[in-house]
């Protein structure tokens, strides 16, 4: 860790929840014996926005440990994907010079009148969703007409004959694709089944309906459609609109799918009742051929392969956990409880799966068989790249429960991150969580700025700062409204 450039010591921290101690190897602001943990993750956040700041900005994401920027190809050359995620958590966060710097930067720069190929599901969660935010905590007009002159840029993505939008799509030429890779050119659900709640709000907030048109287009379809087993696979034919293989995920490819059916049906103020039919539906054929015990008592929600189960479970899927509790108040049935109790467990399993790495960092992925339990096996599934997921959970078990132990699950990531992910530029991912020593990846992606640091902030702060009856968070943790029926006036006066 000395090569981190930490200042590094051992030291017993009090856990500042209650009395057990906590054993820590931390950096200089946690030796402060006066510290909060809400003010830990706001100089965490500070942290990687300096060095993002210093090094990248303007670019998308920045590589801490060669200090400079880097780009991925999920944003073609639309730039400042940090900026635009990160905007709301500084507003949160109250970091009021760097959000008007962030604000100016989007006013000045932020372009999408560019030739580019852009994965529509990425740009929708993080540009669309992240100008959304903005717009809604600011009332700033700036991010309102970005998000709405993005979201026209994406609408040709749903010219397929079925209107089920394409994976990949260039913003000049209005031209899509699908991945090449993706089973006989599908689309993928966790893609297209993740634009709901922008699209919704776009509609709102420009008088314009054919946004909602889009998603609800969307539903028509899957809703038209046999679903094996009550399931959905992960692959869908725009053209023909049938399935492709059978492969059904609550982790990677399926995922926020089925988050955004819930949040759906929350964010229209529980008045959609299709999207909370959907959901509860889904989740009942989850539970039945996918949710499993291992024998050491751990619940995991397996991979589903044409009727055979891959006893694997990813960092992705641990988002699950805050979803099942979050959708526990309208389970049909009296399930409430069994549905707070699901989350609760795999919030418990997803811990497991950080406690017993060297580095207390959750893997990639992680299996139940070959006499393993919540350990990855193989090489290419131990990394750990700043994902958010397990955070989000222990935040959401924290506002519905309010059990103390999921601030302690907090704060021992907050440890392990500053142990292990801080560097001097910024925060990285790390190759081998098993491992003595940290090889890192060399990436701060925007979503440790966007969803890892706000969950953390959350977590440690008080209810009412985003209340959950008035708030729902995007898959990239952009805080929404809920839409009452007399907001609807609001279109008209954007005429
Ligand atoms: C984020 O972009 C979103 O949370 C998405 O839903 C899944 N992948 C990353 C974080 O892991």
């Amino acid at each position: 860790a000395l090569a981190l450039g930490l200042e590094v010591v051992d030291l017993q921290i009090i856990s500042p929840f209650h009395s057990q101690p906590f054993l820590g190897v931390c950096c200089g602001f946690l030796l402060n014996q006066h510290y909060n943990p809400a003010f830990v993750s706001l100089q965490m956040m500070k942290h990687a926005w300096d060095n993002y700041k210093h090094y990248a900005w303007g670019l998308n994401e920045l590589k801490p440990i060669s200090k400079q920027g880097h780009s991925s190809n999920l944003f073609g050359n639309i730039q400042g994907a940090t900026i635009v995620d990160a905007l709301d958590t500084l507003y949160i966060m109250e970091m009021k010079e760097e959000f008007k710097e962030a604000k100016e930067w989007v006013e000045k720069n932020l372009d999408f009148n560019v030739n580019a190929e852009i994965s529509v599901f990425e740009v929708n969660i993080r540009f669309v969703g992240g100008l959304l935010s903005a717009y809604y905590l600011s009332g700033e007009e700036v991010f309102r007409k970005k998000a709405v002159e993005l979201g026209e840029k994406l609408l040709p993505a749903f010219n397929t004959p079925t209107g089920i939008p394409w994976a990949l799509l260039n913003i000049k030429s209005g031209i899509g694709r699908n991945w090449p890779w993706a089973s006989g050119g599908s689309s993928i659900l966790a893609e297209f089944g993740t634009l709901h709640l922008e699209f919704v709000h776009l509609s709102h907030l420009s008088g314009n309906p054919v946004f909602a048109e889009k998603v609800m287009n969307i539903r028509k379809v899957l809703n038209r459609l046999d679903k094996p087993e009550g399931l959905y696979p992960n692959y869908l034919n725009p053209s023909s609109g049938q399935w492709g293989q059978h492969h059904v995920s609550i982790g990677g490819l399926g995922d926020s799918f089925y988050e955004y059916l819930l949040k759906a049906w929350l964010m229209s103020d529980k008045t959609d009742e299709d999207g909370k039919k959907m959901y509860y539906d889904a989740v009942q054929a989850i539970e039945t051929h996918l949710i499993r015990k291992s024998s050491g008592g751990l619940t995991y929600i397996a991979e589903w392969k044409g009727g055979l189960l891959e006893h694997k479970m990813g960092h992705l899927t641990c988002f699950a956990g805050g979803m099942f509790a979050l959708g526990a108040d309208g389970a049909p049935s009296d399930k409430t409880g069994h549905h707070i109790e699901l989350g609760a467990e795999i919030a418990r399993t997803c811990h497991e799966s950080y406690d017993r790495t060297r580095m207390k960092l959750g893997p990639e992925a992680f299996r139940f068989d070959g006499g393993v339990e919540a350990i990855a096996t193989r090489q290419n599934e131990k990394y750990y790249i700043l994902r958010p997921e397990v955070i989000e959970t222990y935040t959401y078990m924290w506002r519905l429960t309010h059990d103390p132990k999921y601030r302690d699950w907090g704060w021992e990531a907050v440890e392990a991150l500053e142990k292990h992910c801080r560097v001097d530029g910024g925060y990285s991912g790390i190759r081998d969580v098993y491992n003595n020593h940290e090889s890192h990846d060399d990436v701060q992606q925007s979503f440790f700025l966007s969803e890892t640091l706000k969950y953390l902030y959350l977590l440690f702060s008080e209810d009412d700062l985003l209340p959950l009856e008035h708030w729902v968070f995007n898959t990239e943790a952009h805080p929404l409204p809920v839409l009452h029926k007399d907001d609807g006036n609001k279109e008209e006066n954007q005429k």
